[in-house]
């Protein structure tokens, strides 16, 4: 195989304009707009809105390159363009090749004939996406969300790109993957694929590699798979066939696990063909030794819905991801890799790649099987009606073709979901009543794409919709079948404890909004727009009635805060309480609900939203939440009026056997009442441990100056502890706790020691001026007389500093400093 790489400088401009600039591919017009300075950071101020007049634009992007006589002479040459966004035009020496209309396809064309040896040259006209669906919507037009632009269901293109409740409206357009030149003699591998039988412990593999072929030459095949130890197998097979089964047999198997049940070990696998003992083509990627499915089955509820791992039902914690910036050009292997680890710190074991972005790049999935998330991966259609017309499907076809085969092998695999809530939307959402349109979701969601995957991916399990209870318009957002979208709390204004009232199967999306914190803030205002509802904020806030939503919450739960620094403090603190509830009451109930993944994970540009890392990486106190209520082990507390169930919930493979202290205590962290119980809970449980109530000691004057504090002790070690408060935070009475802290530097860590002399402080924020850094835990409670220590890996700072520039840059804040 011959490769010229069309990757790196290419020329741009705007289709009328004489001047060319510089551009990159991959990249898009955005970005190389904004690397020749020839407009400002869309995400600064109210910059966005000059993306729409940009978008409106055509432009054209040209580079030359070189082919020899030898790529010439191939047998086959093709031009390979892994991602054009989106309606384009591609011509070769001047003579057209083809047009394009779906971003999430990969397009090879035969360029043989089109290519001479010597300099040639490419060029790729982009049309305007804003005016493709302008028009498009002219002749049809289709629902979709308000806060899009109107008629991108049009379009095969990331539906956020035209706006979202979390997005701006900067429809960009580009050359967004790579793009080259390839050629070969003899025959390519067009297509490996792995199916793997697990039996009494062991594994047979089954490698399906199917051949293109020119000339009709016995090749071999080649296939090596080397485990984790670096150990190595290779077959040959001699063949004048298209398709050959390679089989491998492993008998001591080591299985890949989803974080914290187990490690992630991965086998490489080698497929290489050769003629006349000469290379002609090889693939390479890695694949895990497991089963992943969905156990969706009539139990006592209803119909069960639970991930089942190597045969052991898992309780699925995590959260939505959505695409991680709003120029996918500025996307990095390396900034993925932090939003993965920070995805694992939390104690996550899914992800789930929401529908309204793109199909991601390998690495992604490469990192989802490196650090064991498990991908919950929707087809690229949320929120919308779409018209199935011969063209559309067509293309929808081959877009999921095209992202079955690159995606399918991976060990993170865990689920193909059809769309985003739009079998919700048809049948709650009220959407204009056009029966062909309600056929076609059918024809795509329930015929089309699981056809496909039962030809392609019989292995994984599919899911027609999110939510759904299995499809066919069956009630789709069932409490008791299937998964759950849940927006009563936030949407619908109800308190945190309405979580309480359900037990679902599996809620796929629940979520509250938070603004980021101020550095984020920073970097897009002037200090004039540092008002939640300034001109400049609200364009940074994406949801009509967020705002809104964000203050009835503050007042039913804490005082007003006293500046802007504290409303955003309080509001993180509403955001990180909410989802508490949500995920600690679904994981006491363990067996009936198996899973929660949080709406949502990350940003595209720094925004209110329901996140809880910011675009800057930087985390919220849902971050630093999600950390604690996603621990393998958890300590919870189940607080009604005067009464309080300990519960443990044990998400690990061992049986544990703990002690539970709990105190009552003042708000200046006197103790009241103790006692201690001693609990075993079995592997992969929930268990109410103890139940207490304080009728007798709480009058409605106590309940609003005590606190019952719990700790978890398992083997002698202190695990992890927790605190509820008997009445809403804004009417309990604060005293100043005094913290004190002081840093010590140890080799490579700053370690804080905190303490809180005065009383009990409540969500104790550490935070750094102006770099930024993780700590090993934020927005903790802490009891007056315990010292609690607070690492921070040196690695995790964002520039180098000394112990007392660290200490200098420290600021502290508890609730107490909010109101
Ligand atoms: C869910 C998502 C998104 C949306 C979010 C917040 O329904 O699927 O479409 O951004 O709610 O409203």
């Amino acid at each position: 195989m011959q490769i010229v790489d069309l990757n790196g400088p290419w020329k741009m401009k705007e289709q009328n304009s004489q001047d060319w600039l510089d551009g990159i591919v991959p990249g898009s017009v955005m970005n190389d707009l904004l690397q020749n300075g020839v407009i400002e950071d869309p995400f600064y101020r109210d910059n966005e809105d000059k993306a729409y007049e940009i978008s409106s634009k055509n432009y054209v992007y040209s580079r030359e390159f070189i082919i020899d006589e030898e790529m010439l002479n191939r047998d086959k040459v093709v031009l390979v363009c892994e991602g054009i966004d989106t309606i384009s035009t591609i011509l070769l020496n001047d003579t057209w090749v083809s047009n394009t209309n779906n971003m999430h396809s990969r397009y090879e064309f035969d360029v043989k004939p089109l290519l001479k040896a010597g300099v040639n040259k490419i060029t790729i006209t982009l049309f305007s996406p804003i005016q493709y669906v302008k028009e498009r919507q002219q002749e049809e037009p289709l629902w979709g969300v308000g806060d899009a632009i109107e008629g991108y269901p049009h379009i095969r293109k990331a539906h956020y790109m035209f706006g979202w409740d979390w997005g701006p409206k900067i429809p960009d357009l580009g050359i967004w993957r790579n793009i080259y030149i390839a050629a070969w003699d003899v025959a390519r591998i067009d297509d490996v694929y792995v199916t793997q039988k697990h039996e009494d412990g062991k594994v047979d593999l089954d490698i399906r590699v199917r051949l293109e072929k020119w000339r009709q030459d016995a090749l071999s095949l080649e296939v090596t798979i080397t485990d984790p130890d670096g150990e190595t197998d290779t077959k040959v097979v001699e063949t004048f066939a298209n398709e050959e089964h390679v089989m491998f047999h492993i008998a001591k198997p080591k299985l890949w696990w989803p974080n914290g049940y187990g490690d992630q070990p991965l086998y490489k696998m080698n497929v290489s063909i050769f003629s006349a003992s000469e290379k002609v083509d090889q693939k390479e990627f890695h694949i895990g030794l497991r089963t992943i499915t969905v156990r969706h089955e009539p139990d006592q509820w209803g119909k069960s819905f639970e991930f089942v791992v190597n045969g052991i039902s898992i309780f699925a914690m995590g959260a939505n991801y959505i695409p991680e910036d709003n120029l996918i050009a500025r996307n990095t292997p390396e900034k993925t890799e932090r939003l993965i680890q920070d995805c694992i710190q939390a104690n996550f074991n899914m992800i789930r790649v929401w529908g309204g972005g793109y199909y991601p790049d390998d690495y992604f999935f490469d990192l989802c099987d490196r650090y064991g998330l498990i991908v919950w991966q929707d087809f690229m259609f949320a929120c919308s009606v779409y018209q199935l017309t011969d063209e559309f499907k067509e293309s929808i076809k081959k877009e999921a073709i095209d992202n079955i085969k690159r995606i399918r092998h991976h060990a993170c695999l865990g689920i193909w979901c059809g769309n985003n809530e739009i079998e919700e939307a048809w049948v709650n959402w009220g959407l204009p009543n056009k029966p062909k349109l309600k056929t076609d979701y059918i024809k795509i969601f329930e015929v089309l794409l699981p056809d496909l995957l039962k030809e392609m991916d019989p292995q994984t399990f599919y899911w027609p919709s999110s939510p759904s209870s299995g499809g066919g318009f069956d009630q789709p957002n069932n409490e008791n079948a299937g998964d759950v979208h849940y927006w009563q709390v936030w949407h619908g204004l109800k308190p945190f404890t309405e979580y309480r009232k359900f037990q679902f199967r599996f809620c796929s999306e629940f979520g509250f909004q938070s603004f980021p914190s101020l550095k984020t803030i920073k970097t897009f205002t002037l200090p004039e727009d540092r008002n939640i509802f300034s001109y400049v904020m609200e364009k940074h806030q994406k949801n009509g009635a967020a705002n809104g939503k964000i203050l009835f919450y503050l007042s039913e739960n804490f005082l007003y805060p006293k500046d802007f620094p504290s409303l955003l403090y309080a509001s993180q603190l509403l955001q990180a309480e909410a989802i508490k509830y949500g995920v600690e009451h679904w994981r006491r109930n363990r067996g009936r609900s198996m899973g929660s993944l949080y709406w949502q994970l990350n940003d595209c540009w720094p925004v209110a939203s329901w996140s809880s890392i910011d675009s800057y990486g930087r985390w919220k106190a849902l971050h630093y939440f999600a950390k604690k209520f996603y621990v393998p082990v958890l300590l919870s507390i189940c607080e009604e009026g005067t009464d309080a169930d300990i519960y443990v919930t044990n998400d690990s493979l061992k049986p544990i056997v703990g002690r539970i202290e709990w105190k009552l205590r003042t708000n200046t962290s006197e103790v009241i009442k103790e006692g201690t119980v001693e609990c075993e809970v079995e592997k992969l449980s929930a268990k109410k441990c103890e139940s207490l109530s304080f009728a007798e000691i709480l009058t409605p004057e106590k309940m609003r100056e005590t606190y019952l504090e719990c700790t978890l002790w398992i083997d002698g070690e202190k695990h992890s502890s927790t605190t509820v408060l008997f009445t809403k935070p804004k009417h309990f009475r604060f005293v100043d706790p005094k913290i004190k802290w002081e840093v010590r530097d140890e080799k490579d860590q700053f370690v804080i020691f905190i303490e809180a002399e005065g009383g009990f402080a409540k969500y104790v924020e550490l935070d750094l001026e102006e770099a930024d850094c993780k700590f090993s835990d934020n927005y903790f409670d802490l009891s007056k007389g315990e010292v609690r220590s607070i690492v921070v890996a040196k690695s995790s700072l964002s520039e180098n500093m000394s112990i007392d520039q660290f200490a200098k840059q420290l600021s502290v804040r508890t609730i107490y400093d909010m109101a």
